[in-house]
């Protein structure tokens, strides 16, 4: 089944100039770049996207460095990607994500892994329309 998912590079990744070598990582495999736009997520864009962290104790100073830069977010789409995308994304935890995933390859700690994508079919429309009403 042809899926989309809405995946972004986080503060840290644009920072550290890795926006081309994450696109292409996803190109190279086949995955179709839909939709792509830099912005700075706005306190309630942070808000309603990490819905599910907000009372969390991490939460505060997550919004604190996901708000404290420009981020690159994009749609993917390509058949049954969701999955495939978080393969090559890696642990939440960049200190133990896989070498050869992009969060085991350019990051070290848990809150600054590079990335975010969409978890499950369900994250992915609600994201999508979050980000890219256009497409949703
Ligand atoms: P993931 O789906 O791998 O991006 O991870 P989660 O949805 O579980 O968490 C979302 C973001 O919250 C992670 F990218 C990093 C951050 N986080 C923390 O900063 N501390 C934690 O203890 C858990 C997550």
């Amino acid at each position: 089944m042809v899926e989309k998912s809405l995946v972004f590079i986080k503060p840290d990744g644009v920072r550290k100039q890795l926006i081309g070598q994450v696109i292409s990582r996803f190109e190279r495999r086949g995955i179709k770049v839909i939709g792509l736009r830099m912005l700075t997520l706005t306190s309630e864009m942070a808000d309603a996207h990490y819905q599910e962290h907000v009372e969390r104790p991490f939460y505060p100073s997550l919004k604190k460095y996901v708000t404290g830069g420009e981020i690159v977010a994009m749609v993917l789409e390509a058949e049954n990607v969701i999955a495939a995308i978080r393969k090559m994304v890696g642990a939440t935890d960049s200190a133990a994500a896989e070498p050869g995933t992009i969060r085991g390859d350019f990051a070290l700690t848990k809150q600054e892994n590079i990335i975010h994508a969409s978890d499950s079919p369900e994250s992915s429309e609600r994201e999508v329309k979050l980000f890219f009403p256009e497409l949703s």
